[in-house]
């Protein structure tokens, strides 16, 4: 096709066009990709000093109750971590701690059995992912466990079923669950 001087004209025009944008959306791309790096790397230089100067350590303290768990810090290095599990609440607790992304990646009991619906499912847990238990902590005690957690992130949860008159109640349902970062 021969093209007239406007026609060569556009297509110089529209030729130019594309190539700024091109260039523009690579320079953003490689703008993207150095500041993303830039900041995992200084991040990773500013968990490694807090990890240094003993700011992130290796024991967290962790407590129960009707029906909450709270776990101070919330962040933890990892290796052998030391957790000092205290139930002041008036009931017994415990402590399951499996690695999932966060409490909803959880697998759930659909049909009531064992346990009842809406409790986590620990049978359908990978065993790998099972890090380790308190077992039960009755009111009013403490309880101190040392697992050996690789860097990831972990779910720590409740979930006794307390059943009276028919009806069940799951702790874990009720708002006992809490996550732990280990760096
Ligand atoms: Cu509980």
């Amino acid at each position: 096709m021969r093209l007239n001087r406007s026609d060569r004209e556009v297509f110089a025009v529209g030729s130019l066009a594309f190539s700024l944008v091109a260039l523009v959306l690579a320079f953003a791309a490689l703008v993207t990709a150095a500041r993303y790096d830039s900041r995992s790397s200084a991040t990773n230089k500013r968990l490694d000093k807090l990890v240094s100067a003993g700011v992130i350590g290796t024991t967290a303290s962790v407590t129960l109750q009707e029906f909450s768990i709270a776990v101070h810090p919330g962040l933890v290095q990892s290796g052998n971590v030391t957790l000092t599990v205290a139930n002041t609440g008036s009931i017994t607790h415990e402590l399951v701690i499996v690695r999932a992304a966060s409490a909803s990646a959880l697998p759930r009991v659909k049909k009531a059995g064992e346990r009842s619906v809406g409790a986590v499912n620990e049978e359908a847990i990978a065993e790998a992912d099972k890090m380790g238990e308190t077992g039960d902590v009755p009111a009013r005690t403490t309880v101190t466990k040392t697992l050996d957690l690789p860097p990831g992130t972990y779910v720590m949860f409740c979930n006794i079923d307390n059943k009276s008159s028919g009806s069940v109640l799951n702790h874990f349902t009720h708002g006992m669950v809490a996550t732990l970062v280990v760096v």
